[in-house]
């Protein structure tokens, strides 16, 4: 599966788009699971170098979602994410037994399955490090801001927001498909640092970046071949899964009633 075929999938661009989905998700716990707490974040510059990564308490048994697959062999490295060390299913933690009911890619037919992992962790350290973030929060304006966080669609244009979905499910897992990855509960912990970090980075200075929005209509789309840019007004859109909303209405997120406890 390539990271293209994602271009298609989320219009209204990734940022804004995780923001409103991330809301929507800790709102649907906390009203249809009886859920109390915070939707937690995974702070993966902890987790690097990549030496430490399969160590993170994001994986533990007891305290996380489990560790990794047992190794599966490809005959080929076409494509293949670069060090990937399982691809199996997912062996111990509370996610052991989980049937995941949707995938692979974006078909809508139910597939039962297991929930694999395929963790790489020297693709996890090259794009999840405290440097690659200092870089990123050092960006100007939110075009290049977003730019520096998402990539593009080839391997060795691959930014953070790579970096946690192929760090952890490689070739395999649920969570390096574009479309299935939300079925590892570890994609909304990565998603909502990836929030954190645009938070952090609109809290520097939040009388300009409450409003600074760009980048293509279309994800990784950067020369805008298949569409413009947008803007405040454009729409956002969960489809069958709820709200519909705007750009405008994501930009702050005391809007969405949350915070951070922490920033970078
Ligand atoms: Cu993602």
């Amino acid at each position: 599966m390539s990271l293209k075929t994602m271009l298609t999938a989320m219009k209204g661009h990734f940022l804004p788009w995780h923001r409103l989905f991330t809301s929507y998700y800790e709102k649907i716990l906390r009203e249809e699971c009886g859920y109390h707490g915070a939707q937690p974040y995974w702070d993966w510059t902890l987790d690097i170098p990549a030496s430490k990564f399969v160590q993170s308490p994001i994986f533990d048994t007891t305290y996380g979602f489990g560790g990794n697959g047992l190794l599966v062999p490809v005959n080929t490295s076409n494509n293949e994410v670069p060090g990937r060390t399982g691809g199996g299913c997912v062996q111990d933690g509370p996610l052991v037994n989980m049937t995941v009911h949707l995938g692979p890619a974006s078909s809508l037919a139910r597939n039962d399955q297991c929930l694999r992992r395929d963790l790489a962790p020297d693709y996890a350290a090259t794009y999840l490090s405290k440097d690659k973030l200092d870089t990123v929060m050092a960006q100007a304006d939110y075009e290049w801001f977003a730019r520096t966080m998402e990539g593009g669609p080839a391997w060795d244009d691959s930014q953070v927001h790579a970096g946690g979905h192929f760090g952890v499910g490689g070739t395999f897992g649920q969570m390096g498909d574009p479309f299935a990855s939300p079925a590892d509960p570890i994609f909304f912990l990565h998603h909502a640092n990836l929030d954190r970090v645009w938070w952090s980075w609109q809290a520097r200075d939040l009388g300009n970046r409450l409003r600074d929005i760009s980048g293509p209509m279309v994800l990784q789309d950067w020369d805008n071949a298949q569409g413009g840019n947008v803007t405040l007004d454009f729409p956002l859109s969960l489809g069958y899964n709820g709200w519909d909303a705007k750009i405008s209405d994501v930009m702050d997120i005391g809007d969405l009633c949350y915070s951070y406890d922490e920033l970078y």
